[in-house]
């Protein structure tokens, strides 16, 4: 039985033209399989087959113009199974309307005033109809006879009766100032507490001693003692007996450590034999190679760190991302789930940052699971307290639990659990909802009497609950956050926890057993040196075994090998699978696409006209036919693929939606229908440049957290990107991630109409600062796809740790074919593309870069034909590289004052040839001045520097001085300058162009 295969509905276009045909007569295809790629003039698109069978009829050629319903192929198929039965049929909306009519069965209350009672029943279903009637007809006649304010008083009590009894009331924003596990659900940790207080003891005092050390050498080194001394519990917990290390058989939790508490990470590797104690004594100093960094940094400590953290906020919302990454390589077939969880260590101050909550409802959306934060309440921040009039954890819970996070509040410690329970009059609880963080944190700072007088003083029933206890039993009243049994249940929950993510909110005390020197001051976060008498204090205060003198000398404490806590330390790790944090990479490389698949780019377009963002999306195209490719690629898109032309992508390898498609898109009947699936292979990320930006790094770091190399391309408008996500992008070179940043719609007079705020002018001097960022500005498809190709061999099959940013433009043009030997000069920064040689004897060097070479290219025809002035015309295709190598040269020659000396790229190719050079680009001078120093030559830049605005690419040109006509007069007026031509000619094309020297220059327009 033979079928056709016909052009679908190809959405708002009457006909498109056939560039490519991917089936012979006598193929043998699968369903889906491409039969043609269609383009229009912004996109590109494969038609998938829907039978499999074999071709016996082609009815078109490359070049044709077709619509939909158009014939292409026939196919004889097997059998009438085979026919796609998931041909797309409208489905009737009968389902969606009866869900929507279908009844509210909830318990309606007549009376009016109760409609203002929000109450849920908190089972799904009513088991008791009768009963819950009644509940609520008492709670009626309350509100009726003694007021609402009576009835909210009931209900606030039984909330807390409820909370204390360990219900769980997911409806209401926050709970009572209490754990959330009661007592009596506790999990008991197997763990032995007097080794490991032993233990957390040692690295407490390490950390604290290495600190302090390298203060003695300098005081510029700096460091912190105050972070990691609140959070000694919340690490150690992890570390003794939840966080399994990646080894052969396990791929490893992911730890985010809060940058500041690095002392913390390094004192325990001290005693676990991975560092010397030669190199904490190098904490800060890393310059000689063997120091510590100062913060978590993969790109200098590339074994040890696995995430930069330090920058505040990006840690949270970059884990949020892995944690998603991780689930979809796992929905995607490349990884298999072995319940690996993504734990984020932040401060409460850090949760100021727009980055550590923006994104914690897509945690929820997508049921992260595998994912715990924990968040050290240690009350403060750098200047003071994060909340002094206000309570942190209560204003994180109302957060988190409204995102949809489950939440585990760790406030009080063990001792605090016989009050609790002696309290019967409930005015504990409520006393330790009324006091606000300011007078907790005091609290803390001034010893028991004060807390005596102050917090127990306020209510006489209080001062009696306490009044068998010493001041110094008031005092030893910890925070939960201190106490290893409620971290370890609170942790052990999290773990258990499945369909949402969780967060820790721990309470704990700044500069912990600092004493006056820094627990709980406002001044604990800079404290760095501890005199003597801080020293004894701190050492007493935690039972280290060290004398008088070793103290005096801050000497590190280890204990002998064979001893019980050194045992037990070794023992949990060899248990939890080996060291963390430890930085490694199994994956095993990505052989590069074969030339061919790039080969089409190589040549003419004649006539036809494309942008180089379609040409990269072609590019993308062609790879995902590239069986080691193809399934690598981590397309990621923020709520912009139809500007970019990407819309193919939808249908072709679908967007990444964990719970599949619940609905039938309205563009079903479309080829680009928005096909949401479980393994979709696109991340479309929604409006979020800062969560775009995580999913990249989480992608282009999986060869070293997953040991699995993808290939990720995250394609953004260009002004969106670095000025945007300029910190991730930092953090990503740190992170040593590989993969490609796409600038699309580049160019501050190429995105024409869209104005000041969107047309970027500087993204590329904005790339250039990041060390291991190759960055391009192509103009031509060639050009592209060599340094794609490139890119793909450097990153993905040889491993270096660069990554690449290229622009890409939407103006479309015809593309010459590849000039010979270019592919060298491409990928340097520079090549000759076109020489003017037959006329004159004047000749001008001129480069440009992006779409302004081709006004460069129009302008040397006007300069040789009317003006007799040549031009060797040079497609610079990376200023920024240039500049890199001429920077390397310089200084090598400058430091061999005796030897020959080398030549820069740019000098090779410029040292043969004549005049002064003219620079013009799309991009702020500066970006084109980068490589002034490196050639003698007179140097002459154009460029768009100024506020962009809307209007045509002709008039934005003219108006930032960069068209044909302006690069004509300017060169002219130039070569006055040096002498090579008389003025005549430069005031003559003045007047030609109508160019008014009196207009304002554009940085003041
Ligand atoms: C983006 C950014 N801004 C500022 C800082 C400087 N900084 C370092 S620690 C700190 C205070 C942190 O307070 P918190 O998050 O509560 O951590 P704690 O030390 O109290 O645990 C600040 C402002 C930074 N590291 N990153
Ligand atoms: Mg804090």
């Amino acid at each position: 039985m033979a079928q056709n295969i016909s052009v679908p509905d190809i959405g708002d276009f009457d006909s498109v033209e056939i560039i490519e045909i991917l089936v012979k007569i006598g193929d043998h295809i699968k369903k889906d399989d491409p039969v043609v790629t269609l383009e229009s003039d912004k996109s590109s698109v494969e038609v998938p087959s829907l039978f499999a069978g074999k071709i016996i009829e082609l009815n078109i050629k490359v070049g044709d113009k077709v619509s939909k319903g158009s014939l292409l192929a026939k196919v004889e198929i097997a059998s009438v199974d085979t026919i796609n039965n998931e041909t797309i049929q409208k489905k009737s909306n009968i389902e969606t309307d009866n869900i929507i009519e279908e009844k509210d069965d909830k318990p309606v209350v007549q009376k009016k005033i109760i409609k203002k009672v929000f109450i849920q029943p908190a089972a799904k279903e009513d088991l008791d109809p009768l009963e819950t009637k009644e509940w609520i007809e008492s709670l009626n006649a309350v509100i009726e006879n003694d007021g609402p304010s009576r009835a909210s008083y009931l209900l606030n009590k039984v909330v807390s009766e409820a909370y204390t009894a360990g219900l769980v009331l997911p409806d209401t924003r926050t709970t009572p100032y209490i754990n959330t596990i009661p007592t009596e659900l506790e999990v008991k940790s197997p763990g032995n507490q007097n080794i490991e207080k032993k233990i957390r003891a040692y690295i407490r005092w390490n950390a604290a001693a290495m600190v302090v050390k390298a203060n003695k050498i300098s005081s510029e080194l700096g460091g912190h003692i105050g972070t990691f001394a609140s959070a000694a519990t919340l690490y150690d917990v992890g570390m003794n007996h939840f966080w399994r290390a990646k080894n052969k058989d396990f791929g490893g939790d992911l730890i985010y450590f809060q940058g500041h508490s690095a002392p913390g990470m390094y004192a325990r590797a001290f005693l676990e034999g991975r560092l010397s104690e030669k190199q904490l004594n190098r904490f800060r100093q890393e310059v000689d190679s063997g120091g510590l960094s100062s913060y978590p940094h993969p790109w200098l400590m590339p074994k040890f760190w696995q995430f930069p953290t330090v920058s505040m906020g990006l840690g949270p919302i970059m884990a949020i991302y892995q944690a998603r990454f991780l689930k979809y390589l796992i929905n995607r077939g490349l990884l298999k789930d072995e319940d690996r969880k993504i734990w984020v260590f932040l401060g409460d101050g850090e949760t100021d940052e727009p980055e550590s909550l923006g994104a914690i409802s897509l945690a929820a959306r997508e049921k992260l699971d595998n994912l715990i934060f924990v968040v050290n309440c240690n009350l403060q921040r750098l200047d003071g307290p994060v909340r002094g009039n206000g309570k942190i954890i209560q204003e994180l819970e109302g957060s988190f639990r409204g995102a949809g996070w489950n939440v585990l509040k760790v406030i009080w410690g063990s001792y605090w659990d016989p009050l609790l329970k002696a309290d019967k009059t409930g005015l504990l609880m409520k006393r330790m909802n009324e006091v606000v963080d300011g007078e907790y944190q005091a609290m803390k700072a001034k010893g028991g009497a004060y807390v005596r007088e102050k917090f127990f003083g306020k209510y006489p029933e209080l001062k009696e609950l306490v009044s068998s206890m010493t001041d110094n039993d008031i005092w030893k009243l910890n925070r939960g956050g201190h106490d290893p049994h409620k971290v370890y249940a609170a942790y052990h929950a999290a773990v258990q926890h499945k369909g949402s993510p969780t967060v820790v909110i721990a309470k704990t005390v700044k500069g912990y057993g600092m004493g006056k020197s820094g627990e709980s001051i406002n001044t604990t976060h800079q404290q760095k040196k501890l005199d003597e008498q801080d020293l004894l204090y701190y050492r007493d205060r935690f039972n280290v075994p060290l004398t008088d003198e070793q103290v005096k000398n801050i000497e590190y404490y280890k204990p002998a090998e064979n001893s019980e806590e050194m045992k037990y330390l070794q023992e949990r790790r060899k248990q939890l699978g080996g060291f963390i944090p430890e930085r490694s990479s199994l994956a095993l490389p990505i052989k590069a696409p074969p030339k061919d698949i790039f080969e089409s780019f190589m040549k003419s377009t004649g006539d036809k006209e494309m942008s180089t963002t379609m040409a990269l999306v072609r590019m993308l195209t062609n790879l995902l036919r590239d069986k080691n490719v193809a399934p690598r690629l981590v397309p990621i898109i923020p709520d912009e693929a139809r500007t970019f032309g990407m819309e193919g992508f939808f249908r072709k390898i679908g967007i990444y939606a964990h719970e599949g498609q619940k609905y039938e898109p309205e563009d079903s009947e479309q080829l680009s229908s928005y096909k949401e699936t479980k393994s979709g292979q696109v991340l479309e990320e929604g409006i979020t440049e800062a969560g775009a930006m995580s999913s990249w790094i989480a992608a282009a770091t999986s060869y070293t957290n997953h040991d699995l190399e993808m290939i990720p391309v995250y394609i953004f408008y260009s002004m969106f990107g670095f000025q945007r996500i300029g910190d991730f992008a930092w953090a990503a070179g740190d992170a040593q991630a590989r993969g490609f940043l796409i600038g699309a719609t580049a160019g501050r007079t190429t995105l024409a109409g869209e104005g000041l705020q969107h047309q970027d002018g500087h993204s590329h001097i904005l790339a250039s600062m990041i060390p291991n960022c190759v960055s391009y500005d192509p103009t031509f498809s060639y050009e592209l796809a060599v340094i794609f190709r490139e890119g793909l061999r450097r990153m993905h099959e040889k491993n270096e740790n660069v990554f690449y940013y290229i622009t890409a433009m939407n103006e479309n043009y015809s593309h010459p074919e590849k000039p010979k030997g270019a592919d060298v000069g491409i990928l340097k920064g520079m090549y000759l593309f076109k020489e003017y040689k037959n006329k004159g004897k004047i000749k001008i060097q001129l480069m440009g870069s992006g779409t302004i070479l081709r006004e460069a290219i129009a302008a040397a025809k006007i300069l040789s034909e009317e003006y007799g002035v040549d031009s060797d015309i040079w497609s610079v295709t990376s200023f920024n590289e240039l500049r890199k190598d001429g920077m390397e040269i310089e200084r090598r020659n400058l430091l061999n004052p005796n030897s020959k000396k080398e030549k820069s790229y740019i000098e090779k190719c410029l040292e043969k040839r004549d005049g002064p050079v003219i620079a013009v680009t799309d991009y702020v001078r500066s970006f084109s001045d980068q490589i002034r120093p490196y050639t003698d030559k007179p140097f002459y830049s154009l460029g768009t520097d100024g506020f962009g605005r809307s209007d045509t690419r002709k008039n934005l040109r003219k108006f930032f001085e960069v068209d044909k006509e302006h690069i004509v007069a300017y060169t002219l007026s130039a070569l006055a300058n040096e002498q090579l031509l008389g003025s005549d000619s430069a005031e003559k094309a003045f007047k030609k162009y109508n160019i008014d020297k009196k207009k304002v220059f554009p940085t003041k327009l």
